[in-house]
């Protein structure tokens, strides 16, 4: 009986027999929510470590070190008590409960001529090819992105800055494309951004960043204002799956919900299926309240190849981190037939 609960799109990844899960509840029905919300949210509070104002915008990945028991690790948006924006490891056993650095990550310098960052936020985490890398939005003559790798997630190893300022939203791709690395990245200016678009950028070496793409902009509805990658993309048969989030701007603000794009698999600036409605947007408390009203962003996803389950790590009104559940099969499904 095992097909039954097989993914009949093949996603190329790693078996994660035990990624936090809780089954769609029977109150929610396929056609109204693709993807239901942890009965438990929000799973990592704003105060966890010593000084936090807020933990959001995070990113886990399946990690096995050396201390028995611990099977996720992730880097952690932690905004301090001065809202000083900073970046921190942490571990977990189950991936729903954290246990998170009262210390950002101390950076040890490839080239001692790096800039050092005046803040850093909004990390994103995945394995490649022999280690972890890790990208967020750096502070260094207003945001650009930052890069990092490590192998253990206690020493980490600061790599040139790939993107100059202003850019934010980098993620990585798992391989590489043909020859090179590559990265979904989205320009900005050093506010707040009015505009911006998801670009698609490739390099030989994590230094060098070139062959620059357009890959989507906003183009109305609740991705009217801007767009932007989020989780790192997902390979499977039916193309890239990449969630991304997209902002309207209403009376009161921007507003940030979230949806999944299918991308080709060569060509991964070119869409395949990108539709228009929102999966997730700002509906429960948590996601309506807090220092930033409104805002559901994607950093991170687990991924179990055999089953197709995925769990989305999001951070909920720039306060604390929430995740949602779904299936590859059925999101794909969903975004072919909705279609713009
Ligand atoms: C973006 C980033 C995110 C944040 C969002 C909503 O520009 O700063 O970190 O979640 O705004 O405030």
């Amino acid at each position: 009986m095992l097909y039954l609960i097989m993914s009949k799109y093949i996603i190329n990844g790693s078996s994660l027999p035990d990624i936090p899960w809780e089954d769609r509840p029977s109150s929610s029905d396929l056609e109204k929510d693709l993807m239901w919300r942890y009965s438990k949210n929000p799973i990592i509070p704003r105060d966890l470590t010593l000084r936090s104002n807020s933990i959001f915008n995070s990113a886990v990945v399946p990690f096995k070190g050396q201390e028995a028991g611990f099977r996720y690790a992730g880097v952690f948006r932690c905004d301090d008590t001065a809202r000083h924006m900073d970046i921190h490891a942490g571990k977990s056993k189950d991936g729903i409960n954290w246990v998170i650095e009262d210390e950002p990550i101390k950076f040890i310098k490839t080239d001692p001529e790096l800039p050092d960052s005046d803040y850093k936020y909004d990390p994103r985490v995945i394995f490649i090819e022999d280690r972890y890398y890790i990208i967020w939005c750096n502070g260094y003559c207003g945001p650009c992105l930052g890069m990092a790798y490590t192998y253990d997630f206690e020493k980490f190893y600061q790599m040139e800055n790939p993107m100059m300022p202003y850019n934010r939203n980098g993620a990585l791709f798992p391989r590489k494309i043909g020859k090179n690395y590559a990265m979904y990245s989205r320009p900005s200016d050093s506010g707040h951004t009015p505009f911006g678009d998801i670009w698609y950028s490739e390099s030989p070496d994590f230094i060098y960043w070139g062959k620059h793409r357009h890959v989507m902009s906003p183009n109305g509805g609740w991705q009217s204002t801007k767009v932007g990658a989020g989780p790192c993309p997902i390979e499977t048969t039916e193309g890239w799956l990449v969630f991304y989030h997209g902002v309207l701007t209403s009376c009161n603000g921007f507003v940030y919900a979230f949806s999944a794009a299918l991308m080709d698999i060569d060509k991964p600036w070119k869409v395949i299926a990108r539709p228009r409605p929102y999966i997730i947007n700002p509906r429960e408390i948590y996601e309506l309240a807090g220092d930033v009203p409104n805002v559901t962003f994607p950093v991170a996803s687990l991924v179990d190849k055999d089953t197709g389950k995925v769990a989305i790590y999001y951070g909920c009104a720039d306060t604390v981190t929430g995740l949602v559940f779904g299936k590859i099969d059925e999101i794909i499904d969903w975004v072919k037939k909705n279609k713009m």
